[in-house]
């Protein structure tokens, strides 16, 4: 028999996820090819085709599509052109759209099948149902003969994830060549409840959690270490901390092969878990904060608290973990205070990536079963796109704010924090949020800034001092209550002896930040180097009293007094 697998790359994963593979697709394969039921092509526009060749679709008996809910569109207009191409096998319909949303598929005059949750176990029997085999079906719809559709029950899930084959990622040739890095998954399922997100996982795996074995893991990473030389890979588990001795466990033995890697994760995790993950190369943490209001926590049913969120932020800060915090906005519900907490929450805690997405309500959510009069539903590739148009009636008139804020929260990795130039409070605040798209204005401004500042340092750092204080005075034209810039500036010229200018520029600094220890003392220093004992005195007991630990400040008023003999 031949298989066709379709993945329906949209522009979107073009643009944002060219490079995660369809784990889903490529654990069917193996399965299908370990057991000699199918030869398999897989078909996806991001690394070859798209489809088939119309001359070589009636190879195929059938042909697979994986579709989440944002990618159903594409997938179906792929389907009804394969079909309107004269093909006369099957058109089968797997993966999270088709688990959660098998009412609309049974609506789509192209397909014979679709297939509920994970399907190592009931595609295969789908195939020898095909061959006339008998064999039990199970949480399968299979059109008939008559055109009527007939549902398989079942609820068997794979009992030991150990015994699947390692995904096929040899099909995707071109990436495996020149990307060293994987993503994969070593746990199926959840127990949290998230009312988002609910009952999708159970649906689409069961309300057991499955885990793979540690020796299991480390050998489908030795596997792809061997074969694609990679240095890197991602664990895309939906909670991988959640068992805490596992995770222990696998730091401990991934630790000697000096891979990096990063994972997705809950909050409620132990410093303890996180140094062990940290030594053993974990750079990047994926985590879920979604609000930082309590209230809009607790009717997402998210079982976390905000405290702990911003706890686990700060710990990965100071053990120099990534963190990658995702933040939702938009909840049906949500006030302009639960949004400004949000932004609050990601200036006090500073995480190193912020990505907001509005709320989305997805079929198979208890939010979209909760709210569905509420619901705007335009189109399903609508779906993926962080800040379009509202999703809930209810909030409607909230949009603007939901753009001024998600503008405002958004980070990108080690760049400008947006949220520290995008005032919402104040007369600005109150005229950016009756005109949101000044804030496009105001983030490109910031951008701009952040690019010549770092070109700036840049140029100090190779050598080219002059040039350096040449840029950070022309920024200083146009931001002349800048900290960054001035005490940049000021460095630099302490640096070069000219120490008159760095002392008008660290008073200058202090004028801006009075309770700024750091300022005062090197004030301090600039006024000792050009002999002016009394007011560097003075300028170290004001950064010691702003800071009584300030050791540096406690040495260099020592010196000062032993120097000048007081
Ligand atoms: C990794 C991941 C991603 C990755 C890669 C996805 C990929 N290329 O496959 C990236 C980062 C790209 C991603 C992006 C997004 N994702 Co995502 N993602 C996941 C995650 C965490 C794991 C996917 C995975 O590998 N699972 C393991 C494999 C083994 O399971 P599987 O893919 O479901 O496949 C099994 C079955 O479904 C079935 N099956 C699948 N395909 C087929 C096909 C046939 C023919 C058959 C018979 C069976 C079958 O058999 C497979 C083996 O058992 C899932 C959650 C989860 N735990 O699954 C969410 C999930 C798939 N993502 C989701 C969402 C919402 C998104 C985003 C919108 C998030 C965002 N706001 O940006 C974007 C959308 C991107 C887009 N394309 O438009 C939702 C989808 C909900 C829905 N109704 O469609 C999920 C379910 C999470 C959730 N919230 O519930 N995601
Ligand atoms: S959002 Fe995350 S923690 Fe919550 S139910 Fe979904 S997978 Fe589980």
């Amino acid at each position: 028999m031949r298989v066709a697998f379709i993945y329906p790359a949209t522009d979107f994963d073009q643009e944002y996820h060219a490079e995660a593979l369809p784990m889903g697709l490529l654990y069917l394969t193996a399965v299908l090819e370990r057991d000699q039921l199918a030869e398999i092509d897989l078909f996806d526009s991001r690394h070859g085709d798209a489809l088939p060749s119309p001359s070589r679709l009636s190879e195929y008996d059938v042909i697979g599509f994986t579709a989440m809910s944002m990618q159903v569109t594409h997938a179906l207009r792929l389907a009804q052109w394969i079909r309107d191409s004269g093909y006369r096998g099957k058109i089968v319909f797997g993966g999270p759209h088709a688990s959660v949303a098998s009412d609309h598929l049974r609506g789509q005059p192209a397909l014979d099948a679709i297939f509920i949750g994970e399907a190592e176990e009931t595609f295969p029997a789908y195939l020898r149902h095909l061959s006339d085999e008998e064999v039990t079906l199970g949480r399968t719809w299979i059109r008939d003969g008559s055109g009527e559709w007939v549902f398989h029950p079942g609820s068997c899930f794979v009992g030991d994830l150990d015994q699947l084959p390692f995904p096929a990622r040899e099909k995707y040739r071109d990436l495996t060549a020149r990307c060293r890095f994987i993503n994969m998954t070593t746990t199926r399922g959840c127990p949290f409840q998230c009312n988002y997100c609910q009952p999708t996982k159970e649906i689409l795996f069961g309300k057991r959690v499955r885990r793979r074995s540690v020796d299991n893991i480390l050998a489908e990473i030795e596997d792809a270490r061997r074969r694609f030389g990679i240095d890197s890979f991602s664990i895309d588990d939906d909670t991988f901390t959640f068992h805490r001795a596992t995770v222990q466990e696998f730091c401990e033995r991934i630790a000697p092969l000096g891979l990096r890697w990063s994972c997705q994760s809950r909050s409620d995790i132990d410093r303890e878990t996180l140094v062990a993950m940290r030594d053993s190369g974990c750079e990047m943490i994926f985590v879920g904060v979604e609000s930082g209001s309590q209230r809009v926590l607790d009717l997402m049913d998210k079982r976390n608290t905000v405290e702990k969120n911003a706890a686990f932020i700060i710990t990965c800060n100071e053990l120099g973990i990534r963190t990658w915090c995702n933040m939702m906005i938009g909840y049906p519900g949500e006030t302009c205070e639960d949004m400004e907490l949000s932004l609050d929450f990601v200036r006090r805690t500073r995480p190193t990536r912020v990505c907001v997405s509005q709320v989305t309500p997805f079929p198979g959510t208890r939010l979209w079963e909760w709210h569905r009069g509420d619901v705007i539903h335009s189109d399903w590739d609508d779906m993926a796109r962080h800040v379009q148009r509202p999703k809930f009636r209810s909030m409607r008139r909230m949009q603007r704010l939901i753009r001024l804020y998600s503008g405002a929260m958004n980070r990108t990795m080690e760049g400008p924090f947006i949220a520290d130039v995008v005032p919402t409070k104040g007369l600005w605040g109150a005229i950016l949020r009756r005109f949101p798209s000044l804030l496009r204005f105001a983030i490109r401004r910031e951008l701009a800034f952040s690019a010549e500042l770092e070109r700036a340092l840049g140029d100090a750092r190779s050598g080219d001092v002059a040039s350096g204080i040449k840029r950070l005075q022309r920024l200083l034209r146009n931001h002349p209550d800048n900290p960054d810039v001035i005490a940049h500036l000021a460095w630099l010229h302490m640096g070069k002896g000219d120490h008159l200018t760095a002392a008008d520029l660290y008073r200058r600094f202090i004028g801006t930040r009075p309770g700024d220890a750091g300022a005062h003392f090197y004030l301090g220093r600039a006024l000792s180097q050009l002999g002016d004992h009394d007011q560097a005195r003075e300028a170290f007991e004001r950064a010691l009293e702003i800071a009584p630990d300030h050791s540096e400040a406690k040495d260099a008023l020592t010196q000062l007094q032993s120097a000048v003999g007081t």
